[in-house]
């Protein structure tokens, strides 16, 4: 078993839940510890250690560091696109203040690695919106968007000042059977399929035709994995790497559903504000630089991923 001390704060999101659990078949359950603002899952509280940290409390933090000292911190306490809209202070504070104290923090007690997510949120109504390159016009235009560019230079500027070595990796939507996700734009993606199951019909609150970037959970840890194990030398863009796996809009993702439930039926909402976001976004992604640099490679396209989602979501008994 290869041995580090890993922290991952915001266990208890999307991300982090299922984050948490790879981790600890790879270095040991009690190697990796979760910390979050809440309590967290049975399984996960059961499965390592676990420890209250607000990422935005110094001293809250320094005491956990301290107590572990940790080899790798994964930082995914976020507010994302969506919630980020309806409180701009917090998401900026949230995104912006506890990526820099995690920052400096791992310069003085020399954290060997630190990984931060950042987001397809970084690109903005100039950017290309097909194919979107690794670098192009970026101005986004919801907090969340901003506070993750900004965020993208800050790792960049601590790996070229102080030398820390900080990976980020952009990411698409992602859609997962284990964790919901809390407060994005991307979201419709995991609803459809909890309410096709359970009521055999969903109304989307983006349009028949968004076609946004998406990844499968079980892609996006094996991109975040990958690219914390990659040699240092590999890793040669430290701002952010553009990772992409698939794109649809949620009608051709309702046709994908329908060979497994032939009777659901989509129905679309009128005037929900994430559409604006999503309209911002690009619609595909070009990952080039991760595929070259690290050798990046995803395995589910649209419909691999809703092969496996509606097998584990399914009851047993249905
Ligand atoms: C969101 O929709 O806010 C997130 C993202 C694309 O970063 N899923």
């Amino acid at each position: 078993m290869k041995k580090e001390t890993i922290i991952v704060i915001g266990s208890n999101g999307q991300i982090g839940t299922e984050l948490v659990a790879d981790l600890r078949s790879v270095y040991g359950g009690s190697n990796v510890i979760a910390s979050d603002i809440r309590e967290p899952d049975y399984e996960t509280k059961n499965a390592g250690p676990f420890e209250f940290v607000n990422v935005l409390n110094k001293e809250n933090l320094a005491g956990v560091i301290n107590k572990y000292k940790p080899t790798q911190i994964y930082l995914l306490a976020a507010l994302l696109s969506a919630t980020g809209e309806q409180n701009p202070k917090l998401a900026w504070d949230l995104n912006m203040n506890g990526l820099i104290n995690v920052l400096d923090f791992a310069v003085e007690q020399k954290i060997s690695k630190i990984y931060w997510p950042s987001s397809i949120a970084v690109f903005g109504p100039n950017s290309p919106k097909e194919q979107t390159p690794q670098y192009c016009a970026m101005d986004p235009n919801t907090v969340y968007g901003i506070s993750k560019l900004a965020g993208e230079r800050w790792c960049e500027y601590y790996f070229l000042k102080h030398g820390l070595d900080v990976r980020s990796l952009r990411y698409p939507g992602l859609i997962s059977w284990k964790s919901q996700p809390g407060g994005g734009t991307t979201d419709y993606a995991v609803h459809i399929f909890h309410e096709a199951l359970k009521n055999g019909s969903y109304e989307s609150f983006l349009s028949a035709n968004t076609e946004l970037p998406m990844m499968y959970m079980n892609d996006a840890i094996k991109a975040t994995i990958g690219l914390m194990d990659a040699e240092a030398e590999k890793v040669k863009i430290r701002s952010s790497y553009n990772v992409s796996a698939v794109s649809f809009t949620p009608t051709e993702l309702t046709t994908e559903i329908k060979k497994y439930i032939p009777d659901f039926t989509i129905s679309y909402k009128d005037n929900d504000p994430r559409q604006a976001i999503a309209d911002s976004w690009p619609k595909s992604i070009d990952d080039s630089r991760a595929r070259q640099d690290w050798g990046w490679k995803h395995d589910f396209n649209m419909k691999k991923m809703t092969e496996d989602m509606i097998l584990n979501l399914k009851t047993p008994t249905e």
